[in-house]
């Protein structure tokens, strides 16, 4: 377990420390890859801001449409990919597609139920997944989180990702306002 327990490294101080942003880039690890679906062509922007976050750690991810309802063989079809590691499932409405893909493989699904209809429709369907099948949900619309899930489940194999990702979590503290809005 690589990065279990790894805390993010304390950024620099002071202005020195601001004026050199680390990258979070690097090598691409060897052989990995993060597959992304969605349930429609309409869902493909929020699937780019996953491929555009798995980039900037230099992960490869493709990304296809397929629908659990209206396209259920081609889901098949793209569940059994035995490149990639990790699927991004992402759907709205009835948003059964992160559960189907969980259905037919082992792999870690990480879930993102979209903003489409009530918005309680697609995130229940995404996390009320029953017992044996689990999908690794994250909110609504949140395409970051799922990237960013997906690259720390990849670190626990691939360690060269887990310094990427602390460089990450500096960039949050260093952009993050020192005063108050309004201060
Ligand atoms: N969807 C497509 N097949 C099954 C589901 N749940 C979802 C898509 C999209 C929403 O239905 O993921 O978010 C609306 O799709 P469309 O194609 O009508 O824009």
């Amino acid at each position: 377990m690589v990065a279990s327990g790894v805390a993010p490294t304390a950024g620099p101080t002071g202005s020195a420390g601001a004026a050199a942003k680390p990258s979070i880039r690097g090598p691409p690890p060897s052989g990995v890859k993060v597959t992304v679906l969605v349930g429609s062509r309409s869902d493909l922007e929020l699937a780019e801001k996953v491929r555009a976050r798995l980039t900037e750690f230099e992960v490869p991810c493709d990304v296809h449409v397929a629908s659990a309802h209206r396209t259920p063989e081609r889901v098949e079809e793209l569940v059994k990919d035995p490149a990639t590691d990790v699927f991004v499932a992402m759907a709205g409405l009835s948003a059964a597609l992160p559960g189907v893909v969980a259905a037919r493989t082992l792999k870690p699904v990480v879930g993102v139920p979209l903003h489409r209809g009530l918005g309680l429709d697609s995130l229940l369907s995404v996390v009320q997944m029953p017992p044996g099948i689990p999908v690794a949900s994250v909110g609504l619309d949140a395409a970051e989180n799922a990237a960013l899930l997906a690259v720390e489940i990849l670190a626990l194999a691939h360690p060269e990702l887990v310094p990427r990702l602390q460089r990450y979590r500096m960039k949050w503290r260093e952009d993050a306002p020192t005063k108050p809005a309004g201060g």
